[in-house]
């Protein structure tokens, strides 16, 4: 979790004053009773209404709790808002855990197209090979999963390149669309 939390305070250190107003007034909308702290209630009555389920575990609110006071104050909501934000809502298909660090992603489903959904599980999982997926499964970590994609985007011709580099686009731009009509 820790490198989750450096990643968000990376993200809203650079995030526009427009855009760190509008985390504030997610914080407050979350806070209902505007006591600065998002309680488990507020927080799982807040995420129930957008349907987002995963996030919705108790187990995630104390990840996100820090300091372990039963509150989130905006410093640890921060965390919520990147995930949301960023896309980063991932959980291990095996455990269901969320992948806060390092994880690794099935290869081939990762690049076969929007018809399948990406594969991804902790590493607990996959040392521990605790996962069913198909046999030829080959897995990469997020990072090389990222400089690989880098290498085949790079490798399609000058003309391919263009439609590799706006889909890539274009699955960015939905992540956040999408991620910000459904929380924060
Ligand atoms: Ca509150
Ligand atoms: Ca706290
Ligand atoms: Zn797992
Ligand atoms: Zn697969």
């Amino acid at each position: 979790m820790e490198e989750i939390r450096r990643a968000a305070e990376a993200y809203y250190e650079n995030l526009s004053e427009d855009k760190k107003s509008y985390a504030r007034f997610k914080f407050s909308e979350m806070d209902k009773n505007g006591d600065g702290q998002i309680d488990l209630y507020e927080y799982v009555e807040y995420l129930d209404k957008d349907n987002n389920m995963a996030l919705t575990h108790p187990r995630m609110f104390r990840a996100l709790d820090k300091n372990n006071d039963g509150g989130l104050d905006f410093e640890e909501a921060k965390v919520l808002y990147y995930i949301t934000q960023s896309g980063r809502a991932l959980f291990c298909k095996s455990c269901n855990t969320f992948l806060t660090d390092v994880y690794f992603c099935c290869f081939q489903c990762f690049f076969k197209g929007e018809s399948v959904s990406t594969y991804e599980i902790c590493c607990d999982c996959y040392g521990g090979n605790k996962f069913t997926h198909h046999e030829d499964a080959i897995f990469r970590d997020n990072y090389s999963l990222l400089s690989q994609s880098r290498s085949l985007a790079l490798a399609a011709p000058p003309e391919k390149r263009r439609s590799v580099l706006g889909k890539v686009e274009g699955i960015v731009d939905a992540a956040n669309t999408v991620a910000g009509c459904i929380i924060m």
